[in-house]
């Protein structure tokens, strides 16, 4: 999931891969994407989402007439925790994605996608980037911890881990679960932005619940092309910026020997809030559907 390592940036982009939003050159149907995408999402998401998502939302005031201004929305986020939204075409390489978060910067996608494309696309648009990552990054701790992992990446980039911090981003920041009074709620951006995947990641009998824990989900694939077999519940945002303080050291010198996990499989160390049967996977998933 990231450009090819080497690649320099496109024709009228910064070294840093950056290029101006655009944003008057977005349509009348491309504010309508955002809008329609918008509305699904704010009929699922109350009950789902966690409330540092959902107050994160009404603090950047993303639902506006469309896709927001990035210079605008940046200045309220800015005031928040110091992060602001940088215009990129699309997936940077991983040395570029890390320095930006490492910045207090998250690089969004400026393109978002057509009417035919509602429920799946291959890259991340500004609905998945904007809607998705930028309300959590309203919330001092999270955004303490997206920092973290930048700095963390440029490391791993230096020791040959990538694909095991790659994992850690994949099941927290894309599709990590928390635990909350009112039992469990999402934070991850690639699950607050599907409408599908927000309804299964919660309800739907089929994937494991698991308890997050740094190594068993550093060996843990994920899948990129369906919903997840498995989804890890943090016990707080504080939690996940705990374990992410710690030094990999230990753990980076430890993994190249320990296998991975299969990705339905439930070890007896594991803490469980659901052991899923995997239908849906089993019965082919999204292409079965
Ligand atoms: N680039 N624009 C963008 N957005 C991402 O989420 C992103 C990326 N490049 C690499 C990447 N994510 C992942 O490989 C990270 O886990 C490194
Ligand atoms: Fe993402």
């Amino acid at each position: 999931m990231s450009a090819d390592r080497n690649a320099s940036p496109p024709p009228g982009a910064a070294a840093d891969w950056t290029i101006s939003q655009g944003w008057e050159n977005y349509t009348a149907e491309d504010h309508g994407v955002w809008l329609t995408l918008y509305e699904r999402q704010s009929k699922v998401l109350p009950g789902r989402a966690c409330d540092q998502f959902l107050k994160g939302l009404d603090a950047l005031d993303l639902h506006g007439d469309g896709i927001p201004d990035f210079e605008r929305m940046s200045e309220k986020l800015r005031a928040l925790t110091g992060w602001s939204v940088v215009a990129v075409p699309g997936l940077v390489p991983d040395d570029v994605f890390f320095e930006h978060l490492a910045n207090r910067r998250f690089p969004a996608g400026n393109f978002i996608r057509k009417p035919d494309q509602l429920d799946y696309l291959e890259e991340p648009d500004v609905f998945h980037d904007v809607f998705g990552h930028v309300p959590m990054l309203t919330d001092p701790t999270f955004a303490d911890f997206m920092q973290a992992y930048g700095e963390g990446g440029r490391r791993a980039m230096g020791l040959g881990q990538l694909h095991n911090l790659a994992r850690l981003y994949w099941y927290t920041v894309e599709f990590g679960l928390m635990r909350s009074a009112e039992g469990l709620r999402i934070y991850g951006a690639g699950i607050v932005s599907s409408k599908s995947e927000t309804v299964f990641a919660l309800d739907d009998a089929s994937p494991n619940r698991l308890g997050f824990d740094l190594e068993r989900v550093m060996r843990t694939p994920y899948r990129i092309d369906d919903f997840q077999q498995v989804y890890f519940v943090i016990e707080s945002i504080e939690s996940l910026l705990e374990a992410a303080m710690k030094d990999f050291g230990g753990l980076y010198a430890r993994l190249p020997s320990l296998k991975d996990i299969p990705i339905e499989g439930v070890l007896p160390t594991d803490g469980v809030f659901h052991h899923g049967d995997q239908h849906y996977a089993h019965r082919g998933g999204r292409k079965a559907a």
